[in-house]
C-alpha cells in the first residue's frame, strides 16, 4: 500500500509506527490506509521551515512565484489518475467529481497566479503616497473534508503569490490526497515554501495557536470559526473564516420546470450536498409548488448512489461517519414531526455512509431541517405564495453565505438579488466558487474574503511611503 508522507521542510515525513492516523472510505467504513499524525515537535518543525523559508521567498519576483504556481498546476494535472483514486477512497465523491476537483484545484492555482498587485500610488497637493502590499508571514491554511483540495487551493494560491508561506492542514477525515499533494510540490517549490502536516483533532487548535504563525485562513462549521478566532486572538494574527451556510433558492413561477428541475436538483446534491455554497433551502411558488417537487422527485429515484469507484456512480456516500449520523438525526426528527418526504430508493448499500436522496415537504420554518445547515442529501422544500414573503424567509438566517434564485425574466432576478442577505447569489446556475470572484460570507458565515484581488489583499500588509513636496512623477 501507498505510504503517506508529511512535506517539512522540503522532505517527506513520514508516520513513526505509534503515531498513525486512520483514514476510513466512507463507501465500506473500512481502514485503507494511514496517514501520519503530527507531533507538536513536528509541527514546530513546520512552522520554524515555513518561518525560515518566508524571507527568501518573499524577496523572490512575483513573476518567479507565479511559475512556481503554474508548475504546482503543472504536477497536479500531470499525476491526476493516482489523485483520483485517493480522493475518492478518502472523501467517497465520484470517480469523475474527484477528477474535476483536482483539475478545479490546478485552475485556481493557474487563475490566482495570472492577478498582480501592483503598488498603488495616490497624489495630494503636496505629497505622493505610494502603498506597497508586502506578505503577512507563514500562513496556516485548514481546509475541510468536502472539497479537500480546490479549496486548500482557494487558500495556498493567493497566500504563496502575495510572498507568504504556507503550512496546509487537512482535514482528519480527508487527509491522503493533500499529503501527496505536498510532496509532488516538493519537485516544484523551494523548502519549506509549502509544509503539509496531517493529524488528528488536537492538531487544528495547536496550529492555530502557534505564536510562529500570522495568519490562519480555515474553512469549516461556524462553531469551529468562533474557536479559531479565539486562538487567533492570542498573538493577533490575520484571519479568514469561510464558515457554514444554509443557503435559500427561490423559485419564481415564471420558470419552464422541466427546463430546470435538474439543475435545480445538482444545485442542492451534487458532492452529496456536501457543499458550502449548496441550495440547503428550496422555496417554490405555490402556483409550480407540486410540479417542482414530483420533478426532483422523479429525478431523485434515478440517480445511481453508489462507492464513489464504480463506473457510472453519481452519488457517493457522506463523507464520514459523524456527518452521517447528524444527518441520520435529522431524517429521525423529520419523521417523528410527521413531514411528509419523498425521494431514492431508502434501502440505501451498506455498509458505508450511504443515504438516500430525502425531499421534505413543505416542513414548518422553525423546523430543524430548515433551520440547520443539513450539508448532505436531505433538502426541505418550502411553498411562498409572494416574493416579498420568500425575501423576508430567504433572510431570516443566522447565515448568510449564498442563495440563488431561478426565473425566466434576468431583470426580475436581478431585482430579487439586490434584496438577499448573502456573499453570493447565483441566477438559474448550480452554486460554484470562482476564483476571480471575491467569495465571503454575510453575518455568521464568515469574515473576510477568498478569491479574486480582494483575496489577494487579504494575505497582505500595506506599507505606505510619503514623499514631501510637490509631485514631479
Ligand atoms: O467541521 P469543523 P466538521 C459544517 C457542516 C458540518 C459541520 C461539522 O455543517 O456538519 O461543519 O463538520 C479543524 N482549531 N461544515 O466537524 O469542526 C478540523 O481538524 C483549529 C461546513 O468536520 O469545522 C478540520 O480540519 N482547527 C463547511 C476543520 O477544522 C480546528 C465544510 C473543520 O472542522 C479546531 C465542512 C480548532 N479548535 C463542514 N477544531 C463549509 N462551509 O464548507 C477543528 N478544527
Amino acid at each position: 500500500m501507498k505510504q503517506f508522507a508529511m512535506t517539512i521542510n522540503g522532505s517527506s515525513v513520514g508516520p513513526d509506527s505509534e503515531s498513525c492516523l486512520a483514514v476510513i472510505n466512507p463507501a465500506t467504513e473500512r481502514v485503507f490506509a494511514h496517514a501520519p499524525d503530527c507531533s507538536r515537535e513536528q509541527l514546530d518543525w513546520a512552522v520554524t521551515s515555513a518561518q525560515g523559508a518566508f524571507c527568501q521567498w518573499a524577496d523572490l519576483s512575483w513573476v518567479d512565484r507565479r511559475h512556481c504556481l503554474q508548475a504546482v498546476a503543472d504536477v497536479l494535472v500531470e499525476n491526476v489518475s493516482e489523485l483520483k483514486e485517493i480522493l475518492t477512497a478518502e472523501q467517497g465523491k465520484p470517480l469523475a467529481e474527484a477528477e474535476a476537483e483536482i483539475r478545479g484545484a490546478a485552475n485556481v492555482l493557474r487563475s490566482v497566479s495570472e492577478l498582480d498587485l501592483p503598488a498603488e500610488i495616490v497624489r495630494t497637493p503636496d505629497r505622493r503616497i505610494e502603498t506597497a502590499r508586502l506578505p503577512i508571514g507563514p500562513v496556516a491554511a485548514i481546509p475541510p473534508w468536502n472539497f479537500p483540495l480546490t479549496l486548500a487551493a482557494m487558500k495556498i494560491a493567493p497566500a504563496l503569490l502575495c510572498g507568504n508561506t504556507v503550512v496546509l492542514k487537512p482535514s482528519p477525515f480527508t487527509p491522503l490526497a493533500t499529503l501527496m499533494v505536498g510532496e509532488l510540490a516538493q519537485r516544484v517549490l523551494p523548502s519549506g515554501v509549502l509544509n503539509v502536516i496531517s493529524g488528528s483533532d488536537r492538531l487544528g487548535p495547536w496550529l492555530t495557536e502557534h505564536p510562529g504563525i500570522r495568519k490562519i485562513s480555515f474553512t469549516g462549521s461556524t462553531a469551529t470559526g468562533k474557536k479559531v478566532m479565539q486562538s487567533a486572538s492570542l498573538s493577533l494574527k490575520h484571519l479568514t473564516l469561510e464558515l457554514g451556510g444554509n443557503d435559500p433558492a427561490i423559485v419564481l413561477e415564471d420558470v419552464d420546470v422541466g427546463n430546470i428541475a435538474e439543475a435545480v436538483f445538482w444545485s442542492a446534491f451534487r458532492n452529496a450536498g456536501q457543499v458550502c455554497v449548496a441550495t440547503k433551502r428550496l422555496y417554490v411558488h405555490d402556483s409550480i409548488f407540486s410540479s417542482l417537487q414530483e420533478a426532483l422527485t422523479a429525478y431523485a429515484r434515478k440517480v445511481i448512489i453508489a462507492d464513489g469507484s464504480m463506473p457510472g456512480t453519481q452519488m457517493g456516500p457522506v463523507s464520514n461517519k459523524s456527518q452521517h449520523e447528524r444527518l441520520v438525526g435529522l431524517l429521525e426528527d423529520c419523521r417523528q414531526k410527521g413531514w411528509r418526504m419523498s425521494g431514492s430508493d431508502k434501502n440505501v448499500r451498506s455498509p458505508g455512509y450511504f443515504l438516500p436522496v430525502t425531499l421534505v415537504d413543505n416542513p414548518t420554518e422553525d423546523s430543524r431541517i430548515v433551520q440547520e445547515e443539513q450539508f448532505g442529501p436531505i433538502l426541505p422544500i418550502l411553498r411562498f405564495k409572494s416574493v416579498d414573503e420568500a425575501v423576508s424567509r430567504a433572510n431570516a438566517s443566522s447565515y448568510g453565505l449564498g442563495a440563488s434564485i431561478w426565473s425566466s425574466d434576468l431583470d426580475r432576478a436581478r431585482q430579487l438579488s439586490g434584496r438577499l442577505d448573502a456573499g453570493s447569489v447565483w441566477i438559474n446556475s448550480s452554486p460554484a466558487m470562482h476564483p476571480m470572484a471575491p467569495f465571503g460570507g454575510h453575518k455568521q458565515s464568515g469574515i473576510g474574503i477568498e478569491g479574486g484581488r480582494d483575496g489577494l489583499l487579504a494575505n497582505t500588509v500595506t506599507k505606505s511611503t510619503f514623499y514631501p513636496g510637490v509631485p514631479t512623477i
